[in-house]
């Protein structure tokens, strides 16, 4: 399977280089978004086998993941591993996706923080089962770890989202991709990692009110537009899957 790893990074210089090295050690070609970092964020990759793609402006994550796509997408890959910047998801972890993938290759695949979640703030847990049950529900389907951002997925899917012009720019791509992907038949799926909060992190870009607000727009709407699919969250509520 043609693979690359898309690292959307928003002023991640402090750990970038730390990240893309270890995505590069897995020998996939990794490409690094640049969204408007204004501390020096892609200077940090000079000495690494990386394209680096640049937004002049930033222009939110949604923005850089599609743009990374479409350039791996144009390289050849079949598949794209989403990772974030900020060094809260760990390369080794990269088999247990490419695993999944091999055994299910029109499936979205979410590496899920279901290991060590005691990690994970209170408040955070809480907004990411709220966000689980309302995504599930929109996608007919259960959804383990809706906010999670280290993913794979199919160029099928990527595809689809281009025909379906569904590409919001922020943090809500990723919560409508899985609603989407679910809706063409490619069902996300779960594979369990360890979640890694460390306690000296940069605050987060996510903002609390306003890309809540966003992201439950983009949900209400969907479940309205199905007559609140009611069918939907019964089949939310079937167990959820996780592949390993
Ligand atoms: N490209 C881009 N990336 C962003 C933006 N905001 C956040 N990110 C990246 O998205 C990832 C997750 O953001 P983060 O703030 O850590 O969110 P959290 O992990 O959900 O708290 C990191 O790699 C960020 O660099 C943005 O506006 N543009
Ligand atoms: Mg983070």
């Amino acid at each position: 399977m043609h693979l690359a790893v898309v690292i959307p990074a928003f002023n991640e210089a402090r750990t970038i280089v730390h990240v893309a090295a270890a995505a590069c050690a897995t020998g996939l070609p990794v490409i690094v978004v640049d969204d408007g970092s204004i501390d020096g964020t892609a200077e940090r990759l000079r000495d690494l086998p990386v394209t680096v793609l640049r937004h002049p402006i930033n222009q939110g994550k949604g923005a850089s993941l599609w743009d990374g796509m479409q350039r791996a997408i144009a390289d050849g890959a079949r598949a794209v591993i989403s990772m974030d910047g900020d060094g809260q998801h760990n390369a080794d972890d990269l088999p247990l996706l490419i695993a999944a993938a091999r055994n299910h290759p029109e499936r979205l695949i979410i590496a899920a923080r279901l290991r060590q979640r005691h990690q994970m703030p209170r408040l955070r847990r809480f907004g990411n089962a709220m966000a689980d049950f309302w995504i599930s529900w929109a996608a007919g389907w259960p959804i383990t770890d809706t906010q999670s951002g280290f993913r794979l997925y199919p160029a099928s899917v990527i595809r689809h989202l281009e025909k379906a012009n569904r590409r919001a720019p922020g943090f809500v791509f990723e919560s409508e991709v899985l609603i989407e992907a679910a809706r063409a038949g490619a069902a996300p799926l779960a594979v369990p990692i360890d979640a890694i909060y460390h306690p000296e992190a940069r605050a987060s870009h996510y903002r609390p009110l306003m890309d809540t607000l966003l992201i439950i727009r983009m949900v209400a709407g969907k479940l309205l537009a199905r007559g609140f699919y009611l069918r939907g969250l019964w089949r939310s509520l079937s167990p959820p899957r996780t592949d390993g």
